[in-house]
């Protein structure tokens, strides 16, 4: 079978205000300078790079209840929607490298708006679900989900700076994979919603071939939406990828992951994909920080079309002697 070429459109977002640790904003140029834009070429995929989004300066951010940083979160996450239905209307795969996971609101956001209706492929040691009244840390990035999906909206109280903010997402067509690290509140929701969770509980009972293709039957149930995939760095073991801000024990292995990505890119679906979380100055070492960026990019890859059994464009020819 023959795939549509590719083409990733990469938006950088230098932003960290949606959790308390410096750093994450270093997470798109360590990833470029991991080589991604080279790789995904040789690789024939065609890459234009849209550089790093600049943000608002906000200079007054009182918490909000308990939220933290809310008006320079929602105003980052509108600069990024727009730009997000900027590379679509281009035409590209939307590539977002983070930053925090606060950005998928924008990211999904703009997703939406350009395409239509989604489906949500989350993948991630945390649900990211707590409305700003159930979170237990104030942390915008435990909550981007709350702000999407259409069954919490009479739940989200008025925010500066998240009015611009539709719902989007119906919970029927979200799917969590790798979840290990959830708050109460979080699982009650999941619970109140019917949302489709495959914990690392059952990564483990059904293996990630029977997870990705029940993933991919639930979603496909209806109608075939665009996928729009989020990719928390933490959803993978700390052993593999332990710079990034709230790692958790007993995650996904590299295979794993990569098995996702390959798997989500055969379905021809993929229409966005979110790399978050990647903080290079919570590794211990430079191995470390090596080691979780190198990951990132190859999950990347397989996004895009790279496959581990070898990859030869359809026009080779062998050289005659
Ligand atoms: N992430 N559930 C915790 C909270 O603060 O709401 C942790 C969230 C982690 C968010 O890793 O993107
Ligand atoms: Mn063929
Ligand atoms: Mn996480
Ligand atoms: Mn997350």
């Amino acid at each position: 079978h023959h795939q549509e070429p590719r083409s990733a459109g990469i938006i950088g977002a230098p932003f960290s205000r949606g959790q308390p640790r410096v750093g994450v904003d270093r997470g798109p140029d360590v990833i470029r300078a991991a080589g991604l834009v080279h790789r995904l070429h040789e690789q024939g995929c065609a890459v234009k790079d849209y550089g790093n989004l600049t943000f608002e300066e906000v200079v007054v951010d009182e918490p909000v209840g308990a939220v933290k940083c809310v008006r320079a979160v929602g105003s980052a996450n509108q600069r990024l929607s727009e730009a997000v239905q900027n590379v679509k209307r281009d035409g590209h795969t939307s590539v977002l490298l983070g930053g925090d996971h606060s950005l998928a609101i924008g990211s999904i956001h703009g997703h939406s708006a350009a395409v239509g209706d989604l489906s949500v492929v989350w993948v991630d040691a945390h649900a990211d679900i707590n409305t700003p009244l159930t979170s237990p840390t104030g942390n915008i990035h435990g909550q981007p989900m709350s702000y999407l999906l259409h069954e919490l909206q009479s739940k989200i109280p008025v925010l500066p700076n998240f009015t611009w903010i539709k719902p989007c997402v119906s919970a029927k067509d979200l799917v969590y994979i790798g979840l290990r690290d959830v708050d109460p509140e979080e699982h009650y929701i999941l619970k109140l919603l019917g949302v489709k969770v495959f914990s690392m509980s059952a990564v483990d009972q059904l293996g990630v071939a029977r997870v990705m293709e029940e993933t991919c039957d639930y979603l496909s149930a209806r109608v075939k939406k665009p996928i729009h995939l989020s990719f928390d760095i933490d959803a993978i073991d700390p052993s593999i990828t332990p710079a990034t801000g709230t790692p958790v024990v007993g995650g996904l292995t590299y295979r794993e992951g990569v098995y996702i990505t390959e798997h989500l890119c055969q379905t021809g679906l993929l229409s966005a994909v979110d790399m978050v979380e990647v903080n290079p100055l919570r590794g211990q070492t430079e191995q470390e920080v090596q080691s979780t960026v190198h990951t990132a990019v190859d999950l990347l890859l397989g996004c895009f079309g790279r496959r581990r059994e070898g990859n030869h464009s359809s026009d080779y020819i062998l050289p005659e002697h």
